[in-house]
């Protein structure tokens, strides 16, 4: 099997205890690599590397750091293709999917940032004989804790701005799909990132991840990630008053209005709902119809849910894998119990999907579509974080706000309408960090990105997250 390695102090290394665990294939159902069951004492010896070459890294012109992310993006995009394999085999994201938006995101989230970090600075001011600037400096060594839902984007996304902005970084993945953030470890060298300006920490949450959260000399924590698993770092962070930054999960309302072009709502609330078989913080769960249209677009959307292709991850056809992993399908599966004792009616999937062949033990489930809840049912309020959409009617523009805010989350909401006054009336309604008009998941990474409610704390994108990861410094004199 193979074994994976932490990345410290600019070397591949085995966990100090010499502890492994396995991490799965979810499309066959079985173990396939090893893990680093890393604890503190890896941890002590990363953050001693990060500090040795922080006063370098920080000191190095913008333009320079800015140089050596672009080589690791061109390495990425060199390696594209088994980079796309290797996320596809440790996540179950389709190989398609898996090159077009996970690594492709990887190579353009370190671009961006590199490009930001050079624009990134402090401003001048001037009121009366008052002559002041600020001076926006990196924290030291800071820690980034992502998810597997999507596994090289996440990474990426929280790593970048930070090194950018002068930091080294401890960066921890999910113990769940730690292999591409390995493997690109193993490129950090060549791309002329400095020893000890990024490392790569595997292992459990509760070990190595409370550990990162409790440690002294790591002021702030980037976070991806669930919202129970958030609210734990939070309260770990606060006894040493670190910078925390939280994106968390998401019960997101797709809003599909009468006067709304259907073809293209019911193929929007498709991708919404079931892309990376629902596992993205993004995906819109909850679908709400507006009464005179609700049987043609059910239909519509039952139809096509009914022919997503669902099978082996590595074909280039697939559309729908398995879930990541056995437990999340079995949390899966267990949510559309509850949703038909909680008295709705299911209209397509609803089961475990056996596929044929290669993938018979894979953990997949179909999209599936419910009907009939109330608004205020756990299905319809808690995060399941799977291929399952719940479809319910409404009225009124004021009864689809209400029922869009009725829950604890509020990370994004997709409103799909050709009345532009209405879709802005109603953005301005929505509880959510994010609104999409007649779209879905389309990313400008220079805009704000990141919830209210239950769903994060602070914003990420463009120069929040350099903002995050430097404190800005004032100096002010008497012209
Ligand atoms: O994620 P966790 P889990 C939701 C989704 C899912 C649920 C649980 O509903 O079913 O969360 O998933 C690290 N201190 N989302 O348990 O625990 C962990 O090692 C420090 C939504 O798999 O949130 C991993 O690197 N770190 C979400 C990271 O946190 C800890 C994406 C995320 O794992 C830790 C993922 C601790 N005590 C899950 N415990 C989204 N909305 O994007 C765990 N970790």
């Amino acid at each position: 099997m193979q074994k994976i390695l932490n990345f410290i102090g600019g070397e591949m290394r085995e966990p100090i205890g010499g502890r492994y665990f396995e991490t799965d294939d979810p499309s066959v159902g079985k173990p396939y690599a090893l893990v680093p069951d890393s604890g503190a004492e890896d941890l002590e010896r990363a953050v001693a590397a990060a500090k040795k070459a922080f006063p370098a890294w920080r000191d190095t012109p913008a333009a320079e750091r800015a140089k050596a992310m672009h080589r690791l993006a061109d390495l990425i995009e060199k390696n594209q293709d088994a980079f796309a394999r290797a996320e596809s085999i440790d996540n179950g994201r389709p190989v398609a999917g898996c090159a077009a938006v996970n690594i492709a995101r990887g190579s353009a989230n370190l671009r961006f940032f590199a490009d930001e970090g050079v624009k990134f600075a402090g401003g001048k001011f001037k009121t009366g004989k008052i002559e002041s600037y600020t001076l926006p400096q990196p924290l030291g060594v800071v820690a980034t804790i992502s998810p597997w839902n999507l596994p090289m984007l996440l990474f990426t996304w929280k790593f970048a701005p930070a090194l950018a902005a002068g930091n080294c970084v401890i960066a921890k993945p999910s113990e769940i799909t730690p292999m591409t953030a390995y493997m690109l470890s193993g490129l950090a060298n060549d791309a002329g990132i400095p020893a000890g300006v990024l490392g790569v920490l595997h292992g459990k949450g509760a070990d190595i991840g409370a550990a990162i959260t409790r440690h002294p000399d790591i002021p702030a924590i980037s976070f991806t990630g669930g919202t129970v698993t958030g609210r734990t770092i939070y309260a770990g962070a606060a006894q040493q008053l670190k910078k925390v930054s939280l994106e968390l999960g998401g019960k997101n309302p797709t809003i599909v209005f009468d006067d709304a072009d259907l073809y293209k709502a019911a193929e929007g609330a498709i991708a919404a709902g079931f892309s990376n078989q629902g596992q993205i913080c993004l995906c819109g769960s909850r679908l709400l119809v507006q009464e005179k249209i609700y049987n043609e677009f059910k239909r519509l959307f039952v139809a096509s849910a009914k022919e997503i292709k669902i099978g082996d991850p590595l074909l280039a056809e697939t559309q729908h894998g398995p879930m990541v992993s056995k437990a999340h399908m079995e949390k899966v599966l267990s949510y559309i119990d509850l949703a038909q004792q909680e008295g709705g009616k299911i209209l397509a999937g609803g089961q475990r999907h056996i596929v044929d062949g290669r993938c018979k033990d894979g953990w997949f489930i179909a999209p599936t579509v419910i009907e009939g809840l109330p608004m205020d049912c756990r299905t319809n309020q808690e995060e399941i974080f799977g291929p399952v959409v719940t479809i319910m009617p409404f009225k009124t523009e004021e009864e689809a706000v209400a029922l869009a805010n009725g829950v604890e989350y509020g990370l994004a909401a997709s409103v799909w309408t050709q009345d532009r006054e209405k879709a802005d009336r109603v953005s301005a309604q929505i509880e959510s960090g994010i609104v999409w008009q007649n779209c879905w998941n389309v990313r400008d990474l220079h805009t704000p990105f990141g919830g209210v409610k239950k769903s994060g704390v602070g914003r990420e994108g463009g120069r929040r997250a350099l903002e995050f990861f430097t404190e800005e410094k004032t100096v002010s004199r008497i012209a």
